[in-house]
């Protein structure tokens, strides 16, 4: 049967989260506001808006709807510069080995990405092909914890949502992928991703064995 692979892009397909972070700390710095990688946690595979919000509650600031417009064009203005000359290079190790994998099974593969330069990326990296689906930020309304992305990932690949697995780095996503019923792999910090029904610190530590043991799991 067949099993819906959904994967985060920021941090777990490709390595932008640190871009994300510095444009972020940028301007932070610009706010006069302290913002530490334990901080930046709380930004991870949360929406554009929403982390400038973040930011603002940590700083305890208010600001116009004009000022707040200007921030968010600044920090994608930044983050975009990083992307610039991004390849394949920029693939996180261990990935295209589980991709492949899934490819041979012939085994459904969607993104369920909250950023809206998700598409760009895939181009650059070489691998938008590979996706039967694609849902990034310009689909959604909803950004995670809420299970909107995954959930309308799902519904394009034609599969129920417990036949869903989804591989995220965040707090907010394996939040999001609990919520929808499907099956959460935390990939980064275990202590972080306590949420998650399975853990791995990054890809090259999960072998095709543990993809197969998905496939084989029946339903309860
Ligand atoms: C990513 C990042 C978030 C970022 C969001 C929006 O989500 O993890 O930090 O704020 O996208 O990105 P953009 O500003 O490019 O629209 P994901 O879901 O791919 O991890
Ligand atoms: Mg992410």
């Amino acid at each position: 049967s067949k099993k819906g692979f959904i994967f985060d892009l920021d941090g777990v397909i490709v390595d932008t989260a640190k871009y994300h972070y510095l444009a972020w700390q940028k301007i932070a710095e610009k706010l006069g506001i302290e913002f530490t990688p334990h901080h930046n946690e709380k930004l991870k595979g949360v929406s554009r808006v929403r982390s400038l919000e973040i930011i603002m509650e940590l700083g305890k600031i208010t600001a116009t709807e004009q000022e707040k417009q200007l921030w968010l064009t600044q920090k994608n203005d930044d983050y975009l510069s990083y992307l610039t000359d991004i390849d394949s290079s920029e693939i996180l190790p261990g990935v295209m080995p589980i991709l492949s994998h899934l490819e041979t099974l012939k085994q459904p593969i969607a993104l369920g990405s909250a950023s809206k330069n998700a598409r760009p990326i895939l181009e650059k990296t070489g691998i938008i092909d590979l996706f039967d689906a694609i849902v990034d930020g310009n689909d959604v309304s909803q950004a995670k914890p809420d299970p909107e992305v995954f959930l309308v990932a799902a519904r394009k690949l034609n599969l129920a949502p417990e036949d869903c697995i989804v591989f995220e780095d965040s707090e907010a996503g394996i939040q999001a992928a609990n919520i929808a019923g499907m099956v959460s792999v935390g990939i980064g910090d275990a202590k972080v991703l306590h949420e998650a029904a399975f853990n791995f610190p990054d890809f090259t530590h999960m072998d095709t064995a543990f993809i197969d043991g998905l496939l084989k799991k029946v339903k309860a």
